[in-house]
């Protein structure tokens, strides 16, 4: 045998995580974001192992569990899917705190959590919950039209929260579950003319519509690699909070309940950063489940050892 993967796997609002707890590839104790960048060029085969078939599906997140760099952490993590690795990832980050609250690692209070994009700071609440104060968030761009293949012109805002999303209102397009498939290749048309019209760090297309009642907005989020979001996104909230923020929409402190495309949701709010530039430090805060607790085989002999590409 090759090897052995620990991991653990969680939902988030339906969305799945696999944290590896040993067994990854050997990156040594750099900053995250070096050691990002050794996984990257040096050890993608375990990205493939852990996430694509047979072991895993396109819909996984994995998030590689680290010794952090920062002194002033408690655990560092490298998060990736099916096609290459995430900044930052919401949902993912939730299901880290509930994996370490299951394996007996952390209590409830607060822990600091070094990422390749920035230390971000979890609190696992007493009933369970947990929230995340994620990595200042802003919008670089408002109103940006883009010309569709299929789709018409779409216009949209570019904003960062932990990764770069377009986000996008439309009326005639429902967010709803039967409309997933619709909301796919819309999503993935929109996408392609964002990166063609200048912003080709946008891998995340972000499509809002009604919410149900409580909630005050629902999105559909397709990721880098075409799957869509089961939970509202953590990055993709953060980035929205930034754009309501900038529009003068939400106050500080204001709670926003942003809701999936499958009708589960995020509770969020955020502070300033920086209010001249109008940077925003959001708080997504939601609940995980553990689904598993697996030992991943790596055989030598296995012809998909390394993933199904
Ligand atoms: O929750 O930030 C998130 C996320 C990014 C990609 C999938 N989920």
């Amino acid at each position: 045998m090759t090897g052995e993967i620990h991991a653990v796997d969680s939902h988030t609002a339906g969305e799945p995580t696999r944290i590896v707890l040993a067994g990854g590839p050997p990156l040594g104790n750099g900053p995250l974001s070096e050691r990002l960048n050794l996984f990257r060029t040096k050890h993608d085969a375990y990205r493939r192992a852990i996430i694509t078939e047979p072991r895993g599906s396109d819909v996984l997140v994995g998030g590689l569990l680290c010794e952090p760099h920062d002194p002033e952490c408690q655990a560092g993590v490298i998060f990736f899917n099916n096609v290459g690795f995430l900044g930052m990832c919401g949902h993912g980050l939730i299901g880290l705190v509930e994996t370490l609250r299951d394996q007996g690692n952390i209590d409830t209070g607060q822990i600091k959590i070094e990422t390749p994009v920035g230390t971000v700071a979890a609190t696992l609440h007493s009933g369970g919950e947990i929230s995340v104060s994620n990595v200042e968030s802003y919008r670089v761009a408002k109103d940006v039209q883009v010309h569709t293949k299929g789709f018409g012109t779409v216009s949209g805002d570019i904003a960062y929260g932990g990764n770069w999303f377009f986000l996008t209102n439309t009326p005639q397009q429902k967010v709803t579950r039967d409309e997933i498939g619709n909301l796919t290749a819309m999503a993935c048309a929109i996408r392609k003319a964002v990166n063609e019209g200048g912003y080709p760090e946008v891998d995340h297309i972000e499509i809002f519509g009604n919410p149900d009642d409580g909630a005050d907005s629902r999105n559909f989020v397709l990721c880098p690699g075409l799957e869509y979001d089961r939970s509202p996104c953590g990055t993709g909230t953060s980035a929205k909070l930034a754009c309501l923020a900038a529009d003068g929409k939400l106050a500080p402190h204001q709670p926003w309940v942003q809701q999936g495309v499958l009708g589960t949701s995020f509770v969020c709010e955020y502070s300033w950063a920086d209010s001249a530039q109008q940077r925003i430090k959001p708080t997504i805060r939601g609940k995980a489940f553990i689904t598993a607790e697996t030992h991943l085989k790596l055989t030598a002999n296995d012809p998909f050892c390394w993933g199904i590409q």
